[in-house]
Order: C-alpha cells, then sequence, then structure tokens
C-alpha cells in the first residue's frame, strides 16, 4: 500500500478560488485564507493549478518562467506560506507541470541557441491539429519558420528529443523538490514523445523511456511523493505499464475515456446523450484493469471539465442529492479520488449568455472557427454552455454576498448568480449539506481499509437507472448504491436486502430520485 491509495486530492485553480488583493482574480493569499476550510473537508493533498509567470493565454497553462511566482498570484515568500500552511495542517501540496509545451514568452523561446528546444521546421511537415482549433503549425514572420503547437499559438511544444530539454525540466522539478513540494500533476504529459514521420504524439516511441528517465532524476531517492500524468488518449493497457510501480513511471493516470462518453468521436463540441450502462463499462474496465497492478485516479470534474451535478447530475429540484450520489459512487471505487474546487459544494455550470460572457481560448477559438465555417452562432453557443471549460472556472462561492465573497474587486469572470444559495459558509453550518457529506466520504476513506484496498465487483452492469458495485476485503464487504434518474428505484441485488449496516443513507434497497446509499457487512 503506498500512502496516495488512502489519500483525496483537492484541485485548486487559483485564480477562481479566493482573492486577497481585490484585482478580481485569485491569488496565493487568497489560498493562505482558506486552509482551515480544506482542513475541514479533510482532504490529504492539494493540487495547484499553475501560478507560475504567464502571459496567461491559456489561464497560466503557457508558462514564461519555471521557477518564480506570478505577480498576479503572489511571490515565492507566499508560496513557501502556502506551503508551510499546508503542512502545518498535515496535508501534501502537488503543483502542475506543464513541460509539454512552454510560453513563446519563455526566454528559451527566443534564444538563438535553443532552437532545437523547440519543433522548427521550414513546412509544415503534416497536418497535425492544435486542441484549441486551426493548425498546430505556426508561421514565425521573424524567421520565416513554422513552430509547432499542440496547443495555442502562444504555446510552443518542447522538443523532448533534446536531451537539454529533458535536464532543464529535472532540474527544475528537483528545485521545486528541494523547496518541500510532495509532487507533480503533469499536464498532458503522454503528449511529450513525438514522431513527426508516423504522425504519432499521443503515447509516442519514447513515452515510456522518458519517464523513466524523468522518475530517475526527479523522484529516486525520495519518499512520500506523488506523480500524476495527466493522458488524454491513454488506454487501460498503456496505463498499466505507466503506473505498475515496478517500473517507475508514474503513480496514477488521469484518464479521459468516462468524460469523453457524452460526446461524439471528433469534438467534444458533439454532445451526446450519456447512457448508463457506457458508464459503468468504462469505470468497471478501468477498475479491473488496474486492480492487480498499477493505480487509478477518481475524478467527475476538474477545470477543463463542465460542473458534475449539471452534467452527470441533476442541477435543479434534485441538486444535493444528485451531487451526493455522484460524490457516493466515486468515492467508494478503488482509487485516489480527486475534488475540484466547488464539486463539495455541488456548484453548477454557470449561465453564459452570449459570446462575450466566456473567457476561455478553447471555447473562443472553437466559436471562431465554427461560426466562420457556416455554423449557427446559436448552435455553437449551445455546446459551449454544456461542455465548455469556463463552467468550471467561475469563481468558487464562499458566501451569499457580493461576488460571493470570491474579491472585494471585479471577478476576471462572473460569480454564479446561485451563489445566495450554493455557498461554502451556508453548507459548513448545514450538516446536511454536500459539503459535510464529502467530509464524512473522505473520513470513511481514511478510516475503513476495504475502501482504498478492497476489490471492486461492477453489479447489474446493464441496468439503465441504478450504479451498483460490491467492495470486498478480508471478509469485509460494501454495496453502494446510485439512482442516476429522478425517478424512485427499488434495486435488487443477489444477497444484499439493504437491512445491513447503512454507511450512507437509509435502511432499505428503496432509491429516492438520484440518492446514493452505501452498506457494509
Ligand atoms: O489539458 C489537456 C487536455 O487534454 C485538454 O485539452 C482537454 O482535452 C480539453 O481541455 C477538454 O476540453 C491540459 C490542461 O488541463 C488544460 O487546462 C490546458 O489547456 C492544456 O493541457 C494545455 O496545457
Amino acid at each position: 500500500m503506498s500512502w496516495f491509495q488512502s489519500a483525496v486530492v483537492y484541485q485548486i485553480y487559483p485564480r477562481s478560488f479566493a482573492d486577497s488583493d481585490g484585482d478580481g482574480i485569485g491569488d496565493l493569499g487568497g489560498v493562505i485564507g482558506r486552509l482551515d476550510y480544506l482542513a475541514e473537508l479533510g482532504v490529504d493533498v492539494v493540487w495547484l493549478s499553475p501560478f507560475y509567470p504567464s502571459p496567461q493565454d491559456d489561464n497560466g497553462y503557457d508558462i514564461s518562467d519555471y521557477q518564480d511566482v506570478d505577480p498576479v498570484f503572489g511571490t515565492l515568500e507566499v508560496f513557501d506560506e502556502l506551503l508551510a500552511g499546508l503542512h502545518a495542517r498535515g496535508m501534501k501540496l502537488v503543483i502542475d507541470l506543464v513541460v509539454n509545451h512552454t510560453s513563446d514568452e519563455h526566454p528559451w523561446f527566443r534564444d538563438p541557441a535553443k532552437r532545437d528546444w523547440y519543433w522548427w521546421r521550414k513546412t509544415p511537415p503534416n497536418d497535425w491539429r492544435s486542441f484549441f482549433s486551426g493548425p498546430a503549425w505556426e508561421l514565425d514572420p521573424e524567421s520565416g519558420e513554422y513552430y509547432l503547437h499542440l496547443f495555442s499559438r502562444k504555446q510552443p511544444d518542447l522538443n523532448w528529443e533534446n536531451p537539454e530539454v529533458r535536464e532543464a525540466i529535472y532540474s527544475m522539478m528537483r528545485w521545486w523538490l528541494d523547496r518541500g513540494v510532495d509532487g507533480f500533476r503533469m499536464d498532458v504529459i503522454n503528449l511529450i514523445s513525438k514522431d513527426l514521420a508516423t504522425g504519432v504524439y499521443f503515447n509516442g516511441p519514447r513515452i515510456h523511456e522518458f519517464l523513466h528517465e524523468m522518475h530517475e532524476a526527479v523522484f529516486e531517492g525520495r519518499s512520500g511523493l506523488l506523480a500524476v500524468g495527466e493522458m488524454p488518449n491513454v488506454s487501460v493497457e498503456e496505463a498499466r505499464l505507466y503506473t505498475d510501480p515496478a517500473r517507475r513511471e508514474v503513480d496514477m493516470v488521469f484518464q479521459f475515456e468516462h468524460v469523453a462518453l457524452d460526446q461524439g468521436p471528433d469534438s467534444k463540441w458533439d454532445i451526446r446523450a450519456l447512457e448508463l450502462p457506457a458508464l459503468k463499462r468504462s469505470f468497471g474496465r478501468w477498475q479491473a484493469g488496474l486492480a492487480d497492478v498499477g493505480w487509478n485516479s477518481l475524478y467527475w470534474d476538474n477545470h477543463d471539465q463542465p460542473r458534475a451535478v449539471s452534467r452527470f447530475g441533476d442541477d435543479g429540484e434534485h441538486r444535493v442529492a444528485a451531487a451526493k450520489m455522484l460524490a457516493t459512487v466515486l468515492h467508494l471505487h478503488r482509487g485516489t479520488p480527486y475534488v475540484y474546487q466547488g464539486e463539495e459544494l455541488g456548484m453548477t455550470n454557470a449561465p453564459f449568455n452570449t459570446i462575450e460572457d466566456f473567457r476561455d481560448i478553447e471555447s473562443l477559438n472553437h466559436y471562431a472557427e465554427a461560426v466562420e465555417g457556416g455554423a449557427s452562432p446559436d448552435d455553437v453557443l449551445l455546446a459551449l454552455r454544456k461542455m465548455g471549460r469556463d463552467n468550471a472556472r467561475t469563481p468558487m462561492q464562499w458566501t451569499s454576498a457580493r461576488h460571493a465573497g470570491f474579491t472585494s474587486g471585479e471577478p476576471w469572470i462572473p460569480v454564479n448568480p446561485n451563489h445566495a444559495a450554493i455557498n461554502a459558509e451556508a453548507a459548513v453550518a448545514d450538516p446536511d449539506s454536500v459539503f459535510h457529506h464529502y467530509r464524512r466520504l473522505i473520513e470513511l476513506r481514511h478510516s475503513l481499509p476495504v475502501i482504498a484496498r478492497g476489490d471492486f465487483t461492477m453489479r447489474l452492469p446493464d441496468d439503465e437507472r441504478v450504479y451498483a458495485f460490491t467492495r470486498s476485503l478480508d471478509g469485509e464487504e460494501l454495496l453502494v448504491l446510485g439512482n442516476f434518474t429522478g425517478d424512485p428505484v427499488v434495486v435488487e441485488i443477489e444477497g444484499w436486502t439493504g437491512a445491513e449496516e447503512a454507511l450512507i443513507g437509509s435502511p432499505g434497497l428503496a432509491l429516492g430520485p438520484w440518492e446514493g446509499k452505501a452498506f457494509r457487512r
């Protein structure tokens, strides 16, 4: 057992978490002011999204200096105070490592001696497209050459074939670990090995070599750390290789299979109805695939995904029940659960009326390209409202006061008007709130080994209304149920009556609308 197998991680997107200086943008000082809130929730690790110097083209995932703090977020001294505050409360800090690409304003990009630290070609060698619309090869007027950017034009891809690049990254990582950081969430780390000839950049030919080399150069000889690889397009089979402790690559991966089930095969904006059996097949595949080797991350939400209760549950009449049910189902799986800021409040998608209400480069670029291509602006806006990343980036809702207590200034993105009812102050005061439900689930993970270490068996795989599974360890068993509909359901599970000890919810196998339950025997 590794320490992270009974841990829960809380993701903070600093821009939207808490603003301490009134400029309308969240900052590290704001996080420091909320450490007791995180300690009360009971999380073990904080994953902090980028706070480094950046032009903010992709809200900080375009880094121009890996070893400093952007003034908008604070200073290295404030960072050290935040780190000490987390450690004093028994929490670890994992920071975002964005090394597939830098900002085009990083000194490396304009350094003539570092031309081969990036992918420069006289003409585009392939027709790769950017994740943020348009071609992935950009003409640089100064040199007349093209450079690769799988994300925005201002995020040129680093050339990991160059050992100087790798050594510079490993040196930077060691610098942060020496400062006391407890690990890294590695942004799109399975894109760093690219083969321009074959057109491969997902899980490329040298990816395992690079990750093992990184592990040797950075983590060797240190303990209690966490390496989480964000890996779009990773399969279960590949994840077994990436997370097998004997291979010393990463501890767990963020995979995207379950958050693509309500999207078409070619575009996240091609929105499809989610079918519960498909969701259960996906989770079941990953639970079975990593049961004997490796480890799962468990998430519904992050800064790139719409709000879970709006997407997978009900954000209307049954919002509280649905938010609790989603938490129960996710947190009682085998793996490390991630709580995204506001998920523990049941925060919802926000009302975006016109394209001017959006901030995210991914959404703005898609809108421009789609409308240019003849799509109806209203149709594109419909997709942005449901699937856009800004849904997760509206400010954390602390109180019912102006701007939800997020800032004393003008927020960089409007606060969701429903903060009047959905906010941390009300939730912490209400023992029956989503917040305290998450706190109880986290306590259960800390106290019942069957949750962290037990095996997993999916039940009722084809049922279109109820998510059901069992866990077992050393004779102790759990039954977990989630009603994914707005109608009451009575469940039949062979060998279970509902008279067993109810860990979550009331006795009996009847489930109310969007209700989750858990039993132990
Ligand atoms: O996201 C990588 C990634 O795969 C996303 O492009 C995801 O597929 C998309 O956002 C879903 O809509 C990481 C970061 O989490 C994201 O915030 C960055 O924009 C991106 O990398 C580039 O650094």
